[in-house]
């Protein structure tokens, strides 16, 4: 006789497989045990992880709506259409690809659309708070393209578009990268473009960080500037781990290509509809909220580290993140990392313009507030926060 009771998720993964099932649980008890001040993780909503848990999980759909390689791909067009629609409402662009399974892979989607083996980019140096997939040696961009980097200004740990300028004005590159990993202020997408222009170059904005607070009207719009932007949707925005490409609409069609059938196969259909759920959830007050306070809380946090004795990198922060100094405290970024770690508080280490440290080490910690902002965190829990590293730091 049935109880009327339904096993949840939860009970099921736990029957199937108990030793998965421990590890979820031990995830979330590292998860609630901890202040994770990791700068590109935010928290899905429960909305998002439901779609991602959805019976789209198990649909091939290589192709785009309407024309797809397999059958029964009806209900899955119409899913995607939606997360189109949605995200071209949402960051007013032309065209919108939400195939890409991360922003990492979108990027590579405009090396191959925009550019040839051996051409040149131009962009922000990965020890100056770029990424890697913007050139780096490691990294595939580094290795088939031709890579300039430009760098922090010296006294200001600002982009010095002068200096931007003159590098485009010399090396011509085909790509133009504005976009960055670690990097506290607002980059002037406007001066971006002129700087392209003059160069003759295509300008990419990789917004993975930054997209969050572009829809919010709290942090400058690339979609206004740029040929192309990258954006990952699982960061500030609290979405699911993926990618989105928005360009102008003459880029569609070799964007389209770049995505399917270049680079991927089958699309996670059930990331789409997470993707058109965030999307939906972006466009609403309460968001615009949540991202008015992931800012306020990163200015608390970097403020009071600041009164406290630490230097922030560029002297505080306009985003979601700040680049702290603990060379002063005699630590690496790796050793201050570490004893925040064993405290229960979970930063990245992080390299400092200039930093005469290894990137394995670095002289930095990087610390970001959409995680605990999601969590409810206010501008004074920042205060009791940014009190607990200074203590940690100073005993470690
Ligand atoms: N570069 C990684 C980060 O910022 O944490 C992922 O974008």
């Amino acid at each position: 006789m049935s109880t009327g009771k339904t096993e949840s998720d939860g009970e099921r993964l736990r029957a199937a497989d108990p030793q998965i099932a421990d590890l979820v649980d031990a995830e979330n008890a590292r998860r609630d045990g901890a202040v994770s001040l990791v700068a590109s993780e935010s928290v899905s909503t429960p909305a998002v992880r439901a779609a991602l848990g959805s019976v789209f999980g198990d649909k091939y759909a290589e192709g785009y709506p309407g024309h797809r390689y397999h059958g029964g791909c009806e209900v899955a067009d119409e899913v995607e259409r939606l997360a189109v629609a949605r995200a071209r409402g949402l960051f007013g662009a032309d065209y919108v690809n939400v195939q890409p399974v991360s922003g990492s892979t979108a990027n590579q989607a405009v090396y191959a659309a925009f550019a040839q083996p051996g051409d040149g980019l131009l962009s922000l140096s990965l020890r100056h708070g770029g990424h890697q997939s913007h050139g780096s040696s490691a990294n595939f961009s580094g290795r088939w393209f031709s890579p300039e980097f430009y760098e922090l200004d010296m006294a200001t740990e600002r982009i010095d578009y002068d200096r931007v300028r003159e590098a485009a004005l010399y090396y011509k590159p085909r790509l133009l990268v504005a976009g960055a990993s670690s990097y506290s202020r607002h980059i002037d997408f406007a001066a971006m473009r002129s700087i392209a222009d003059e160069c003759g170059a295509i300008l990419w904005v990789d917004a993975a960080h930054i997209a969050g607070l572009s829809i919010a009207g709290i942090g400058p719009d690339p979609v206004a500037y740029a040929d192309v932007v990258t954006v990952a949707t699982q960061k500030i925005m609290r979405g699911p781990r993926g990618g989105v490409i928005l360009a102008r609409a003459e880029h569609g069609e070799a964007l389209s290509r770049a995505v399917y059938p270049f680079l991927q196969g089958g699309p996670f259909v059930a990331a789409i509809a997470a993707k058109a759920v965030t999307f939906a959830e972006s466009a609403t007050d309460d968001y615009r909220a949540y991202a008015r306070r992931v800012v306020e809380n990163s200015a608390a946090l970097a403020d009071r580290l600041t009164d406290g004795g630490l230097r922030v990198v560029s002297g505080g922060t306009e985003n979601h993140l700040a680049v702290v100094d603990v060379s002063a405290l005699r630590l690496t970024g790796r050793a201050a990392a570490d004893a925040l770690s064993t405290a229960g508080i979970v930063v990245d280490k992080a390299v400092l313009p200039f930093d005469p440290e290894p990137v394995n080490q670095g002289s930095a910690i990087r610390v970001g507030t959409p995680t605990v902002t999601a969590g409810g965190a206010t501008a004074a829990d920042m205060v009791a926060i940014g009190d607990r590293i200074l203590d940690v730091l100073a005993s470690a």
